[in-house]
């Protein structure tokens, strides 16, 4: 029998203890943690991502900007194939223009983040420079991101964290993500194909488990392992647009597979999200790394056979 329980453990008021940090990341696969972002900043970047929209005719024009509403007669009018441009929500020319966005790359060098991984890694992080965006758009075509588990889709070292916020406050009611507590303790899971985000889904088997389901406010950070089972909740609220970012980060020894190198569903290379931008550390900073490449293995995903 599953159960839904709503609620995280925030791990606050642990941050600073980095032994408590590593034990509680150990038993439940996730660390949740209020407002570790500063609000503002993560409000800039909704700004920034809903201008996007809009240039693109997607909003609302009679509501502000600010409260994400679709304009559903020319969001239905785009046809299917563009909108589930590689799980991002949005077509591709749209998630072009995200990927350009310096601070939607800089956030995930911000040192509250860096600090927590340090901790919880106890090493030198390194963030992964493939960050993705999701913009779901309200749109019947949007369907919400089956369960599974990241390590498929990653590779590399099993010690790579995913760290997901929304850009933006965003109930249950929105369709944000949520996670199977413990899950990571059953190691690597069957997947097999499946509509949304990713086009895999984990074969559930047991009967015990505990969805988490959590009201994630701007500023607040979700944190679990490459085997966390985590999908995302069909969206109630049928006007709104869910923003959100999927960063990775990992020990900066451990093995990186080379795609993780790269943009995000190879949209663009490198040199053009870069133009225009004004920090130049921001660039190719992964060459600094001594990096311990690690081949893909295509093996892992297909498993498609009924296994319970
Ligand atoms: O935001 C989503 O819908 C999916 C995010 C996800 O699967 C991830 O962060 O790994």
């Amino acid at each position: 029998m599953t159960t839904i329980t709503k609620g995280f453990i925030d791990s606050s008021d642990i941050l600073n203890d980095p032994e408590a940090l590593r034990a509680r990341a150990a038993e439940e696969g996730y660390l949740f943690l209020r407002q570790l972002l500063p609000q503002d900043i993560v409000l800039e970047l909704r700004r920034q991502m809903l201008e996007v929209l809009n240039h693109f005719g997607w909003l609302y024009p009679d509501a502000p900007l600010m409260d994400g509403i679709g304009n559903q007669k020319a969001i239905e009018a785009i046809p299917r194939e563009e909108l589930v441009f590689c799980g991002t929500g949005v077509p591709r020319p749209a998630y072009e223009a995200v990927q350009k966005l310096e601070l939607f790359h800089a956030l995930a060098h911000h040192p509250n983040l860096i600090a927590m991984y340090e901790k919880l890694f106890d090493a030198p992080v390194l963030p992964h420079p493939r960050n993705i965006a999701r913009l779901m758009m309200p749109a019947k075509n949007n369907v919400p991101t089956p369960p599974h588990q990241d390590y498929i889709h990653i590779q590399g070292t099993k010690n790579v964290w995913t760290c997901w916020f929304p850009v933006g406050d965003c109930p249950i009611e929105m369709g944000n993500l949520s996670i199977i507590r413990g899950s990571h303790k059953e190691g690597l899971l069957m997947p097999k194909a499946a509509e949304g985000a990713g086009g895999l889904e984990v074969w559930l088997c047991e009967d015990h488990y505990e969805w988490l389901e959590e009201n994630y406010e701007a500023g607040d950070v979700l944190t679990f392992t490459s085997e966390t089972v985590h999908k995302s909740l069909p969206s109630q609220m049928p006007d709104r647009v869910r923003l959100s970012c999927d960063y990775r980060f990992q020990p900066a020894h451990e093995d990186i597979e080379e795609k993780s190198l790269k943009v995000h569903c190879d949209v663009l290379p490198w040199d053009e999200v870069y133009q225009g931008w004004e920090n130049e550390a921001l660039k190719y900073y992964w060459k600094n790394n001594d990096l311990k490449l690690s081949p893909w293995n295509e093996d892992i995903r297909w498993q498609k056979e009924k296994i319970c």
